[in-house]
C-alpha cells in the first residue's frame, strides 16, 4: 500500500494544516446552538461533528467527497473506497495497487469460520457478522504497535494496514455467515481474479448466469458506502475510535448500531412488511388493499418501514438508482411491483397523519426486494449487505480521524436539576 500511504500522507498533512489555520482564526466562532427539544430529540439538527468523507443534503441526498452518489454508480466499490479515503478516484496504477492489497488480505482465517460455526443456530446474521469481525481483533497491527510505543503522528499508518485487511476480508466474513447459517456451512473461497464486489456475490453461492446479481450487489455496495458522520453507526464508530480502540473494535461496535430496526435493519423490516402484507391481502393486491394494510399498521402503533428519514426531505436518490436498475433488469419482478405500489400510496397516508417530517421512500424500501428477486430470500441476512458496504465509509472515517488525531469524545450531559436551575426556574 505504498502509493496509498504516500497519497494519504499528503491528504492528512493538508487536513491538519487546514484545521490548524481555521482554528487559529475562527476557533471561537459558533457553528450551532442546541435547545432542550434537541437534547431530548436525538440531537437532530445540531452540529457537533466533523466528517469529510461524505455529506447528505436534505433535498439532494448523498455526496461522496463532493460527487453525487448517483453519478458514481458505474464505478467499482473499491474505487469508491479509495475516493472516500483520499478525496479522488484512483488512477489505473493506484487501483491496481489497491486491488493487489485487497487480494493479499481477503483470506478468511479458519478460526473465524470455526467461531461462526460454534454459535447457536438461531443467532442473527448481524450477531454472527459482528462477532466475526471482533474475532479478528487479535490481528490488529495498530494495537501491537501502540503497545510497543509509536509516535502519535504515525497512528494512522498502522490503522491503515488494519483497515485494508478488514475491508478486504469483510465480504469473506459476510459470505461465511450466509453459508454457515443458511447453506450447510460449505464456504466458497475468495477468487483473486475477480473484483471485491463480484467476489462477495460469488461467495454467497447464488446462481447468477448473466451476472445480474453480482451487478446488483456492486450497485448496493456503492450506494450504501457512507452517510456522513452523525448517523447512528458512524457516530458509534467515531466514539469508539476516539478511545484509540482499533478498527476491529470500532467497526464491530458500529455494526451493533446498524443492527437496529430504525437504522440498518429497516431493509429486512421492509421486506418482511411486504411479505406479511402479501399473506394478509392475498392475491388481491391493489392500491386500496395496500392502503388499508398501511393504515392498519399505523393504527397498531407501528412504523411503515422503508419510509421517512432523519435528514433527507425528498425520495432518497439511492432509491431512484435501485429503481433504475429494477426497470432495466427485472421490471416484472413481483417484489419490485409491490414496492412500486407501496410508494404510490404510503407517502400520502403518512402525510395525512400530520407528524411525519419526511414521508418519502428511503433506500431500504427497495434494496431488499431486489435481493429477494435474485433468490437470496433469507431476510434476516439483509443488514449484512449494508454492513459490507458501510465498512468502506467507516474505515475511511476511522483513518482520517486518526490522521487528524481526533481527541476522545466527551460531550456534557445535563440532569433534571440542571434543567430546573438553568432553564425552568431561571
Ligand atoms: N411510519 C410511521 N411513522 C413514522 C414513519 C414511518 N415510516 N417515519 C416517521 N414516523 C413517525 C415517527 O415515529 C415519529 O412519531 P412519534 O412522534 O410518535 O415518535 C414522527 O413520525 C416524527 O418522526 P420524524 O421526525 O419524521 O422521523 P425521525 O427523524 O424521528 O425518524 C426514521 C426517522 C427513519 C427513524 C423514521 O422515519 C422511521 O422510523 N422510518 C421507518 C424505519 C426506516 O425506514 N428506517 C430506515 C431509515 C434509513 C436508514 O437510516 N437506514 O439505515
Amino acid at each position: 500500500m505504498e502509493l496509498l500511504t504516500k497519497k494519504l500522507e499528503n491528504v492528512i498533512a493538508t487536513m491538519n494544516q487546514n484545521i490548524k489555520a481555521i482554528l487559529a482564526e475562527h476557533g471561537e466562532k459558533q457553528v450551532s446552538t442546541v435547545n432542550l427539544s434537541q437534547v431530548f430529540g436525538g440531537l437532530r439538527g445540531s452540529i457537533g461533528l466533523f466528517c469529510d468523507t461524505s455529506s447528505v443534503k436534505a433535498d439532494e441526498g448523498l455526496f461522496v467527497r463532493g460527487q453525487a452518489i448517483n453519478d458514481l454508480v458505474h464505478h467499482l466499490p473499491e474505487e469508491i473506497f479509495y475516493l472516500l479515503l483520499t478525496g479522488t478516484l484512483p488512477n489505473n496504477e493506484e487501483l491496481t495497487e489497491l486491488r493487489d492489497d485487497i487480494n493479499a488480505n481477503a483470506h478468511l482465517p479458519d478460526y473465524v469460520a470455526q467461531t461462526l460455526k460454534c454459535l447457536p443456530a438461531n443467532s442473527h446474521p448481524m450477531t454472527m457478522f459482528n462477532l466475526g469481525i471482533l474475532a479478528m481483533q487479535n490481528e490488529s497491527i495498530f494495537n501491537k504497535k501502540y503497545a510497543e510505543g509509536i509516535p502519535k503522528t504515525d497512528y494512522w499508518k498502522y490503522a491503515l494496514q488494519d483497515a485494508i485487511r478488514l475491508m478486504a476480508v469483510t465480504p469473506s466474513i459476510a459470505a461465511a455467515v450466509y453459508r454457515i447459517k443458511f447453506c450447510g456451512g460449505e464456504l466458497i473461497p475468495y477468487d483473486t481474479n475477480l473484483d471485491w464486489g463480484t467476489n462477495y456475490a460469488r461467495m454467497l453461492g447464488i446462481p447468477d448466469a448473466n451476472n445480474d446479481f453480482a451487478n446488483l450487489i456492486k450497485l448496493y455496495l456503492v450506494l450504501h458506502c457512507d452517510h456522513e458522520g452523525g448517523n447512528a453507526s458512524a457516530y458509534t464508530n467515531s466514539v469508539i475510535d476516539s478511545t484509540l480502540s482499533d478498527v476491529y473494535y470500532s467497526t464491530s461496535g458500529a455494526f451493533n448500531a446498524l443492527a437496529g430496526p430504525l437504522h440498518g435493519l429497516a431493509n429486512q423490516e421492509t421486506l418482511n412488511f411486504i411479505l406479511e402484507m402479501q399473506k394478509t391481502v392475498g392475491d388481491n393486491i391493489t392500491e386500496e388493499t395496500i392502503s388499508k394494510y398501511a393504515q392498519d399498521t399505523l393504527a397498531a402503533g407501528r412504523v411503515i418501514p422503508g419510509f421517512g428519514h432523519a435528514v433527507l426531505r425528498v425520495t432518497d436518490p439511492r432509491f431512484n438508482a435501485f429503481e433504475t436498475f429494477a426497470k432495466e433488469h427485472c421490471p416484472d419482478s413481483p417484489m419490485y411491483q409491490m414496492v412500486s405500489k407501496l410508494t404510490a400510496v404510503v407517502p400520502n397516508i403518512l402525510l395525512s397523519k400530520g407528524k411525519v417530517t419526511s414521508p418519502w421512500p428511503n433506500v431500504d424500501c427497495i434494496s431488499g426486494s431486489l435481493i429477494y428477486h435474485y433468490g437470496l430470500t433469507q431476510t434476516s441476512y439483509y443488514t449484512v449487505f449494508f454492513g459490507v458496504s458501510r465498512v468502506m465509509g467507516l474505515l475511511a472515517q476511522s483513518i482520517l480521524n486518526r490522521g487528524i488525531r481526533n481527541p476522545i469524545t466527551r460531550p456534557k450531559s445535563i440532569d433534571f436539576k440542571w434543567i430546573n436551575d438553568n432553564i425552568v426556574n431561571k
